[in-house]
């Protein structure tokens, strides 16, 4: 067992795990390189020499726990035959989408097309800069990609709501998403991922009373799944009010909070570990404020498991040594 999941598991007290959302990623000068030269953002994706590469390039750097797969949630639509273009500024572009034709696409089908991703799973794990580490699988929980899907741009831009009032369709997508996400987090399993995150970046978008159906079940079928391959899997459903309720009903191994969560009231709620939470920004800002905040979440969480973390994706501004001192001050004692 590695470190994280001992630690997990309430044995290895006084270990501080930490690894950090989007680690891999445009604020590295030595990944921005590749980009440059690599304009097909999920070509780059499907790159079995660069993948590999690109995912260890923080931990040649930082003294990070854990590496997570570089890919993105939106490999999901693209094998199941989406387009999807990245574009500056923009985010994603999806094409047009056909529910019939995704019907007819088998498991095989779907796993051949991202086998590159789960051969660079497999090169990655066996690296020497992950001994005794984790690898981090993930995928997007079916909400969330059915929302980029029929959106089919990021809801930053702009968010129509007309296919929010078919109910059945989406029921039927979500259920649709939730057999290939599984099929997808267990081919990563399969070939060296260790822990897996699932990301429901828009589960904010929900309202009351379709979180439990559009949400709530979703990410449980899929954690129960993980669950009984023996993986720890941490849920991060970005935005929600009641990140309690979830707990309760999904019952993952790790909940990860956003920046906008209160680490102290939610400790009082949760009886499950927590990720996460500390602001991108103040890594954009003074050392001392963000030793003040590290410092606040090492007196918090001093008698409780927590995988230290961001509350979101680490900003592309970052500087690199702003990060190494963000570790240093969880790692030292
Ligand atoms: O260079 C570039 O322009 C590409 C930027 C980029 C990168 C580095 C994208 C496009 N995706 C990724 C990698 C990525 N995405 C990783 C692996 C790297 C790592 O974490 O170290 C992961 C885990 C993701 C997950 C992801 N992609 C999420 C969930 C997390 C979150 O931020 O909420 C989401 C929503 C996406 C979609 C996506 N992909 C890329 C962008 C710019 C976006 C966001 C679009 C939007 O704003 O709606």
């Amino acid at each position: 067992m590695t470190p994280i999941q001992l630690y997990l598991l309430g044995k290895n007290n006084g270990f501080r795990p930490v690894w950090i959302m989007r680690q891999a990623g445009r604020y590295l000068p030595e990944f921005r390189k590749i980009r440059k030269k690599n304009k097909n953002f999920i070509k780059l994706c499907l790159n079995k020499n660069l993948v590999p590469k690109i995912t260890l390039q923080p931990l040649e750097r930082f003294k990070l726990d854990a590496a997570i797969i570089f890919s993105d949630i939106l490999m999901l639509p693209y094998a199941l035959g989406q387009d999807v273009q990245f574009e500056k500024n923009l985010g994603p572009i999806l094409g047009d989408l056909n529910i019939k034709e995704i019907k007819n696409i088998t498991n095989k089908d779907f796993s051949m097309k991202l086998k590159p991703v789960y051969d660079s799973v497999k090169i990655v794990s066996k690296s020497r800069l992950l001994v005794n580490k984790d690898l981090i699988g993930f995928a997007g929980s079916p909400w969330t990609i059915l929302l980029y899907m029929m959106n089919k741009s990021s809801p930053k831009n702009k968010l129509s709501s007309k296919f929010l009032e078919d109910k059945i369709l989406i029921k039927e997508t979500l259920d649709l998403l939730c057999n290939f996400t599984k099929l997808h987090i267990h081919n990563q399993i399969k070939n060296g991922a260790t822990i897996i995150q699932l990301f429901d970046s828009w589960a904010g978008l929900v309202k009351n009373n379709y979180l439990e159906e559009y949400v709530f079940k979703q990410n449980k079928k899929i954690v129960d799944f993980v669950k009984r391959l023996n993986v720890p899997v941490i849920c991060f459903p970005k935005g929600i009010k009641n990140y309690y309720d979830f707990v309760k009903y999904v019952k993952p191994n790790v909940i990860s909070i956003d920046y906008n969560t209160n680490p102290k009231k939610i400790l009082k709620k949760i009886n499950i570990p927590i990720q996460g939470g500390i602001n991108p920004k103040l890594l954009l800002g003074s050392k001392k404020k963000l030793k003040k905040e590290v410092e606040k979440y090492i007196e918090i969480f001093k008698n409780y498991p927590y995988i230290f973390n961001l509350g979101h994706g680490i900003l592309p501004e970052t500087k690199p040594l702003m990060v190494e001192y963000f570790i240093n001050l969880i790692k030292q004692k």
